[in-house]
């Protein structure tokens, strides 16, 4: 299992039974890209905001293998397979354009997808679309906005 997640502010990593916590945080109520790669060989990963690497490391969790056939929770924690969910956990805020790629992106890819909101070409484990058409739990869906290249929305 792969985690995600803020934890009094500060985004934590985590892979397999292991995490990091870094010193990146994201609550100044602003858009930031966000990218986090991770990938088995040596355990290497980074968390990047806003096209910049912001922290990285190394052994954690090498060597591990993420089945596929799993499911994505955007915005809560599972404490069983699929449940085990409850509110004082729910992520407070929003979130746009959320996807995962099969491969570890390098930091110049990063940089472009965060500075242009371009396409990243490859195809991806799960993608945006796939993502809002399975809301539940009472989100719905806000107007697109434009958070790309520097922008924030009003
Ligand atoms: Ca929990």
């Amino acid at each position: 299992m792969i985690n995600f997640y803020l934890n009094n502010s500060l985004f934590v990593l985590y892979v397999a039974n292991n995490r990091f916590v870094t010193d990146v945080t994201a609550t100044d109520g602003l858009w930031h890209h966000i990218c986090v790669t991770w990938t088995s060989q040596n355990g290497d990963w980074a968390v990047y905001m806003d096209g910049a690497q912001k922290a990285y490391g190394t052994d954690l969790s090498p060597g591990v293998v993420i089945p596929g056939g799993g499911i994505l929770v955007v915005g809560q924690d599972q404490d069983i397979l699929g449940g085990g969910f409850n509110d004082p956990e729910a992520f407070m805020g929003e979130i746009a354009q959320l996807y995962v790629w099969p491969v570890e992106l390098q930091p110049s890819d990063v940089m472009v997808l965060a500075s242009t909101c371009a396409p990243y070409g490859m195809v991806e484990i799960f993608a945006w679309p796939d993502i809002l058409g399975g809301l539940a739990g009472g989100l719905e869906p806000l107007p697109l906005v434009h958070f790309c290249r520097g922008q924030n929305p009003v």
